[in-house]
Order: C-alpha cells, then structure tokens, then sequence
C-alpha cells in the first residue's frame, strides 16, 4: 500500500515556531515518525511538504499517476483558502484523509471554513501527530 502525505505551507516551520500552538516537534521529526509507524504497518509512504499552492496540486496529481493507494493531507492555510486542491482531490478520486494538527473547531472563524473537507473521507484535527496514523489506519481500513 503507498499512500501521499501531504503537508502545506509554513509546515516546515514546526518546532521552530509558535510550539503552544504545533508542538515541539519538526517536520523531520513527523517524517520520521510517521516513516517507522508506515513501516510497522507495511506501507510505503511519500512525503512532500510545498509551500506552494500548484506544486500541492502537483502532489496530489502524482498520487494518481503513480497509482497510490490514498493521501494524508494537511493543506496547511490553503484548507481555508483553495479550490484548486479542492479540485485536485476531486479529480484524483482517491481516498483522502484531512489532518491538521490543533484543533481548528477552536480557533478562529476563518478556520472554520475548509474547502477541501468535501474531498476527504474524514476530517482528524487537534490531535497532533498522532492524527495522521489514526489518518493511516483510517486509510488502512479503507
Ligand atoms: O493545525 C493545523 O495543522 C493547521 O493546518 C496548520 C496551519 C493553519 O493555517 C491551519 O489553520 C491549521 C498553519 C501551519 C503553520 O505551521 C507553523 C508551524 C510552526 C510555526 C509556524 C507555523
């Protein structure tokens, strides 16, 4: 099974700033992380993190023609924002999980609205990294 993991825009930033909000943790830390959790469960994982709209499209085009099996998808900003990956992930038709890692419900109004949320299979928020394995297992199932 080969599944995307797709993280958005300022996400490369993760320990680095704002750790009330996002945690402690890296970004090589959550590859690394999710690497060995993939291995456990047998499943070849492929990491992109963009800080650009149309190389996310890209990813999520490439899930497709490289025939994977579904996406983990944290659109970052854009979930507020884009219907281009809204369209992506329509286009691709695969199974895709939304991840984002604080709990947007609480937050401010403007992330209340996701675009891509209409795409997804399931949406898993506010549970840090442990929600893109429940996003994993969610896929697994599928
Ligand atoms: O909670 C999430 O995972 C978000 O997708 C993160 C986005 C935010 O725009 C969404 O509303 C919710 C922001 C990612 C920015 O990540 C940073 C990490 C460290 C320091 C600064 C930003």
């Amino acid at each position: 099974m080969k599944l995307y993991i797709v993280n958005g825009p300022n996400l490369n930033m993760l320990g680095i700033r704002e750790p009330d909000i996002y945690g402690r943790h890296t970004y090589e830390d959550l590859v690394n992380e999710l690497t060995a959790y993939c291995a456990e469960k047998g499943v070849e994982p492929i990491f992109v993190q963009s800080n650009h709209e149309g190389e996310l499209v890209t990813a999520i085009q490439n899930a497709y023609f490289e025939e994977a099996d579904g996406i983990v998808i944290n659109p970052a900003a854009y979930t507020h924002t884009s219907v281009a990956l809204l369209d992506a992930l329509k286009a691709i038709a695969l199974p895709a999980v939304e991840v984002h890692l604080s709990d947007v419900s609480a937050r401010e109004d403007f992330r209340q609205i996701s675009y891509v949320r209409e795409a997804c299979i399931a949406t898993i928020s506010g549970k840090g990294f442990d929600g893109y394995k429940e996003a994993i297992d969610l896929l697994l199932q599928k």
